[in-house]
């Protein structure tokens, strides 16, 4: 019989959207042993949430996390509120021995991570952290193809992660979406909000970064701060680029900003390996190419002329999470990252294993954030100290 895994989601925006969505799809697509039941909505302003709760189906509201943490039916906390808030609600959660699903990036900075990351461990509780992207089939496929030795040994990782949503300069920030403007809410700027899932899926990939050097700008200087109402310093990097170092003797280029105008969520990496390379683009998001080096013979001569890159629709049920969906051809949507994450997880539940990235892993995401905020604001480089 199906066990009931009672949720107790904290927090409404697009997050609470996107993983609400993922609970109550699980069991169409996933053959798991539990059943969400979406519990409790928890926000502070009653009417959103109220709204919130009535869309999506939560049995009832709470404004004040602490009793969503402590309450006897609930199971698993889910985390959607914005950075600052993590570190309090997963340590309470962690303590009263709630599993915990929580937004990226874990924390502020490695401190409050690291401090998670201990209350979860103390504890013992299945936890997990939302980077998304590995659940694309064409990532996961990735993966794979790297983990199968196509690529051999590898030289060049290349990520970047445009977007063009701040621009105009009366944006404010503060408040609901655009606490990611605001510093002390979010703790950086697109280095947490954009390139920790770039670094999370590099050091999937391709292992741990080593080193990094960092260049930062903020671009518009002052914004109104929705919560004040007055015109506010911005405090967060607007664009950032790094180098890398890799353990594996590589290296790799990260660039990513709110200003590239045009570029909605254009997220792509690329992996040069001696054997082969793999580029995506979540623009494309379907689609992995692939280039693998072979020399083919004919006769005396190679036939170098048909090498070239392929593109792999990755929809068939061979390719990763695909024999969940639909026909060879057809694809899957962003959502489904959200349920294949969560799929992941439940399982991880059942069989005794930890899903990837837990708490464990994403602190180590945060290890190269803030190395690459150090190194900006120093202009040397830094160790990231990452333990893979
Ligand atoms: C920011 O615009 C944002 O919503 C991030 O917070 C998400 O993590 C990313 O997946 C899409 O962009």
């Amino acid at each position: 019989m199906a066990k009931e895994l009672r949720i107790g989601m904290i927090g409404y925006g697009f997050m609470g959207r996107a993983h609400s969505n993922a609970y109550k799809r699980l069991n169409d697509f996933f053959d798991v042993k539990h059943t969400p039941v979406l519990k409790v909505a928890c926000a502070r302003k009653p009417d959103e949430l109220q709204a919130f709760a009535d869309r999506w189906g939560y049995e009832r509201t709470e404004t004040d996390w602490r009793k969503v943490v402590e309450a006897d039916d609930v199971d698993l906390i889910d985390i959607c509120v914005p950075n600052n808030l993590h570190r309090d609600i997963a340590i309470r959660a962690a303590e009263a021995g709630k599993m915990i699903c929580c937004e990226k990036p874990l924390a502020v900075n490695v401190a409050e991570a690291e401090e998670m990351t201990r209350a979860v461990e103390k504890s013992g509780v299945p936890n997990m952290v939302w980077y998304n992207y590995r659940r694309v089939p064409a990532i996961a496929l990735a993966k794979q193809i790297v983990d199968e030795g196509r690529i051999g040994r590898p030289f060049h990782y290349r990520a970047t992660y445009l977007q063009d949503w701040t621009i105009n300069e009366k944006v404010p920030q503060g408040g609901a979406a655009l606490w990611r403007l605001d510093i002390n809410a979010a703790g950086s700027g697109v280095t947490g909000d954009l390139l920790a899932h770039s670094i999370d899926s590099a050091m999937w990939l391709n292992g741990p970064i080593t080193r990094v050097v960092a260049r930062t700008e903020t671009f518009v200087k002052e914004r109104e701060h929705i919560d004040t109402g007055k015109v506010e310093p911005v405090g967060i990097d607007d664009a950032c680029m790094f180098l890398a170092e890799f353990a594996n003797g590589s290296i790799g280029t990260f660039e990513s900003t709110r200003y590239a105008r045009g570029r909605k969520n254009y997220n792509t990496f690329e992996l040069n390996g001696v054997d082969g390379s793999v580029f995506f683009d979540l623009e494309d998001p379907e689609n992995l190419s692939f280039f693998e080096y072979t020399q083919q013979q004919s006769g005396e001569k190679t036939e170098d002329h048909l090498t070239g890159w392929r593109k792999i629709h990755a929809s068939n049920p061979e390719h990763p999470y695909m024999d969940k969906y639909w026909v060879p051809g057809t694809t899957i949507g962003y959502e489904h990252t959200f349920l294949n994450a969560l799929a992941d997880f439940v399982a991880g539940v059942e069989n005794g294993t930890s899903s990837q990235p837990d708490f464990h892993n994403a602190l180590q995401t945060q290890k190269v954030c803030d190395a690459v905020i150090d190194s900006a604001n120093t202009g040397n480089w830094m160790e990231t100290k990452v333990e893979i």
